[in-house]
């Protein structure tokens, strides 16, 4: 049980787990369980600040996706802002609690002032020896409503994706733009990947996702606050034309992420959310 502070990481233990938490983007970007890593990150990604990290859970925030409105890059500031350490909120014999927060003064200062709304977030990480919670609360702490779509960017290591699936989304909606599949039922009690896959499933429910491998759940994630789920992964092309995703990478990978997209959420003048994800 343990926190280690450096001028651009927090590596925090407990048990035989240990995570690594970039300031940058708040990103975590190491979880292990006794030495397995749960987490993908690309050996290709910058982890220098010089753009958002190819793997880990980058965070989304203001909005998810694309967003012409206010210029900002796709998925918002918040993975592409250095976020302040707020301390050490837990440390005992079972688990370690770190919290980050972030402001408009802390924006990266390219994409300061174009969201023009008066925010705090504040983003802990919790490990345990069995699980990782990462919780993002947003608070309107201006003068006028604002409304905004979030998403941790969970990326997990598996160790082959043809041998993997999803459970957990038979019956959801999901719309899935790449093939102009829009509101379509899932039928599949599991969502196996042998092309690209980027699909936004909505109201799956605070249950969340198993992950299985092989027949075998290797992972699964619980969630409150957020109420949609993304499946993707990027399959061959669109992995080689990335520039930071590691040669072959997609093969040892997938995303599930967590988010509030269908229906964004709208702050008063006060008021706060928070949406959390809970890995095991
Ligand atoms: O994971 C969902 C998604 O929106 C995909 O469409 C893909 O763009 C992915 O995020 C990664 O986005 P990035 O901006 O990190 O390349």
């Amino acid at each position: 049980m343990s926190v280690t502070t450096s001028e651009h990481k927090i590596t925090i233990h407990s048990g035989s787990s240990s995570a690594e938490i970039l300031l940058y983007g708040a990103t975590v970007i190491s979880w292990k369980q006794d030495g397995r890593q749960r987490l993908f990150v690309s050996n290709k990604s910058k982890l220098d600040g010089s753009k958002p990290v190819r793997g880990g859970i980058p965070i989304v925030f203001p909005h998810f996706g694309p967003n012409p409105e206010f210029g900002l890059p796709q998925h918002g500031f918040a993975r592409n802002s250095t976020w302040s350490f707020a301390g050490t909120q837990t440390e005992n014999a079972t688990e370690t609690t770190v919290a980050f927060s972030l402001e408009p003064e802390g924006v990266a200062p390219e994409l300061k002032g174009k969201w023009p709304h008066t925010f705090k977030l504040v983003y802990t990480v919790t490990l345990t020896k069995d699980s990782l919670t990462t919780s993002l609360s947003a608070e309107n702490t201006g003068a006028s409503q604002f409304t905004f779509t979030s998403l941790l960017h969970t990326y997990f290591a598996v160790e082959n994706i043809d041998q993997t699936k999803v459970k957990g989304l038979q019956g959801k909606l999901y719309d899935e733009k790449i093939n102009n599949k829009f509101k379509v039922v899932e039928e599949n009690e599991l969502v196996g990947i042998a092309s690209e896959v980027d699909r936004v499933y909505y109201n799956v429910g605070n249950a969340g996702a198993q992950i299985i491998e092989n027949g075998n759940v290797t992972a699964f994630l619980t969630t409150r606050g957020f109420d949609d789920l993304v499946v993707w992964n990027p399959w061959i092309e669109k992995a080689a034309g990335m520039s930071d995703f590691q040669e072959g990478g997609y093969k040892f990978m997938l995303c599930a992420e967590v988010g509030q997209i269908g229906t964004p959420v709208v702050l008063q003048p006060g008021q706060k959310w928070v949406g959390e994800q809970v890995l095991h």
